[in-house]
């Protein structure tokens, strides 16, 4: 008998869910930068092995939402813990002890027999500092790979009996469009400061794969004029920057070449208008949301 299951990774934003996600898939699917709230649609990565299938998924941080945006945000997070076979609740080494999972939740009910604690960025607390954690809880540090292999592991064990869902080969779920648009918002949150990164949306017009090199036009779209300028940068030097960085990233994930055309445009408050944020396939504050 088989074992497939999913696997949701929860926690405060910026704790590493999404950089813990690529490593325990062994893929960069999930875009990674040092600011907060970096991951707004759930991404799911598939790990395979002759007897186990994984679904990782890795949403948003819990956070307190301020807008429908991050209130879809929020939303998708917790329809992706109440789906879960199982939950990693990660937390800084660096901030012992963990909150109590039900205090991140915000009264939503979680079955605490399925949520394995998981302490992140082990390799920022000197080894003379590390606090003792409780034996149930595990300890990683992406950087030197600690504690990913023993958290597959446990993974693993407590992966309940099932058929695979997906085919072995697949690594992740979500189109390549996605992938694009997600590697061009992280080449963003590295080059935009402040508000920019969270104002900004990014929407794929055009994906001609049969071309060589691949063409993928791409919107840019931020919620105020005053804020156009700072995205082209002087002389056009920021969309420069943003937009060699992701086509590096992109290429790098499709292993072809790739012609990437990046337009900015104004769409005036689009994070809390429910139309745009369905376009873009990005969660809505409720399922039943237009
Ligand atoms: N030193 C160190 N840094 C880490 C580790 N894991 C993640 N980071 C860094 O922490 C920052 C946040 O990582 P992410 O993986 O984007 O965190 P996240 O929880 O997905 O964040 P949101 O999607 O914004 O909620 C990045 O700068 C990572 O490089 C780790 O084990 N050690
Ligand atoms: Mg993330």
């Amino acid at each position: 008998m088989t074992r497939c299951g999913f696997v949701a990774l929860a926690g405060a934003p910026n704790v590493g869910k999404s950089t813990l996600m690529n490593a325990l898939v062994g893929e960069p699917l999930a875009i990674i930068s040092p600011k907060p709230q970096t991951t707004r649609e759930p991404v799911r990565g598939i790990l395979s092995d002759e007897t186990t299938q994984i679904i990782f998924v890795d949403p948003a941080g819990l956070l307190d939402p301020a807008y429908p945006l991050q209130k879809g945000m929020l939303r998708a997070a917790l329809d992706a813990i109440a789906d879960a076979d199982l939950v990693l609740h990660l937390h800084p080494l660096t901030e012992f002890p963990a909150p109590a999972f039900g205090q991140l939740v915000r009264g939503s009910r979680v079955d605490g027999s399925k949520v394995i604690t998981v302490y992140t960025k082990a390799d920022l607390v000197p080894p003379v500092r590390r606090p003792a954690v409780p034996t149930d809880a595990l300890v990683t540090a992406a950087p030197t790979g600690e504690g990913v292999e023993a958290l597959l592991a446990a993974v693993r064990a407590r992966v309940p009996e099932g058929p695979f869902l997906y085919d072995t080969d697949d690594v992740g779920t979500q189109p390549l469009r996605f992938f694009a648009a997600e590697f061009i918002r992280e080449a963003a949150f590295a080059e935009l400061e402040q508000e920019l990164p969270y104002a900004l949306a990014v929407e794929i017009e055009e994906f001609r794969e049969a071309e060589t090199p691949v063409y993928i036009r791409a919107t840019l779209a931020v919620e105020r004029e005053s804020q156009k300028p700072i995205v082209l940068g002087k002389g056009g030097r920021t969309i420069k920057a943003i937009g060699i960085a992701a086509r590096q990233r992109i290429e790098a994930f499709i292993d072809r070449r790739v012609h990437l055309d990046l337009w900015v445009t104004v769409w005036p408050k689009w994070r809390k208008n429910p139309s745009t944020l369905a376009r873009l396939g990005l969660p809505l504050p409720s399922e039943s949301h237009p």
